[in-house]
């Protein structure tokens, strides 16, 4: 299941698991393996009672690249207002920003189960307060401050509105330009429609510009930004 180059905004799973997706795997360890790919697609303002933007349950791989996931709220006790992860195999995220989902006083934006087989991963991103213990992670950053979005109350200066909420990071934002190339998937779904290569990484982001642009004047000398656009 590939998700690519999508806007996941303002869904509600009320008291049930996963505003934005709920991947549920198969019923044992024998059963299937849901295998979710989501790239270059930011989720916001969903809430549920698990996982507020994601909830991953029984035998899934996810793979998430380049997703940005903000505003995301939780009611229940389980927690992970932008990700709730109890999979019982190995997921991933890769170069990713989590920023502005609801962190309460034991909570965080992401959380996982207790398992010794849940093994949630998460390189490349910017997270805001960090990550739980429990889940492996590198190279990431907690940055003091926001990592200088476009405008993350929109136009009308409402957080709470998540239409007009541009989420996409400024140029010299500290964020911009840090993410590691070799986590980008390949471009299975051809998303540059240039109908022969569907072994490259995905060229372009959400927007269809080009990813892999050096964009000055930010502090690294990379090409390609955390989160769903370049
Ligand atoms: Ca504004
Ligand atoms: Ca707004
Ligand atoms: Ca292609
Ligand atoms: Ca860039």
């Amino acid at each position: 299941m590939y998700i690519e180059n999508c806007t996941i905004i303002d869904n509600h799973a009320n008291a049930s698991n996963g505003g934005g997706f709920s991947f549920f795997g198969g019923i044992s360890s024998g059963g299937l393996e849901l295998k979710p790919r989501v790239v270059n697609t930011v989720l916001a303002g969903n809430t549920a009672g698990s996982g507020g933007a994601v909830h991953i349950e029984n035998y899934v791989i996810a793979e998430f690249a380049n997703v940005t996931v903000m505003h995301n709220t939780v009611s229940g006790g389980n927690g992970g207002s932008a990700i709730y992860f109890q999979g019982q195999r190995a997921s991933t995220v890769n170069n990713s920003v989590l920023w502005y989902d609801a962190v309460g006083p034991a909570e965080s934006q992401v959380r996982v189960g207790t398992s010794s087989n849940d093994l949630l991963t998460v390189k490349w991103s910017d997270v805001q307060g960090g990550l739980p213990s429990g889940v492996i992670s590198s190279n990431n950053v907690d940055l003091p401050s926001d990592p200088s979005f476009v405008d993350v109350d929109g136009a009308d200066n409402t957080r709470s509105t998540y239409v007009d909420n541009d989420y996409r990071l400024q140029n010299e934002s500290v964020s911009n330009d840090r993410a590691n190339v070799t986590l980008v998937p390949t471009d299975d779904l051809d998303l540059d429609d240039d109908g022969l290569d569907l072994e490259e990484r995905i060229p372009l982001d959400r927007d269809d510009y080009d990813r892999y642009v050096d964009d000055p004047p930010g502090p690294f000398n990379g090409v390609l930004a955390s989160g769903y656009t370049e």
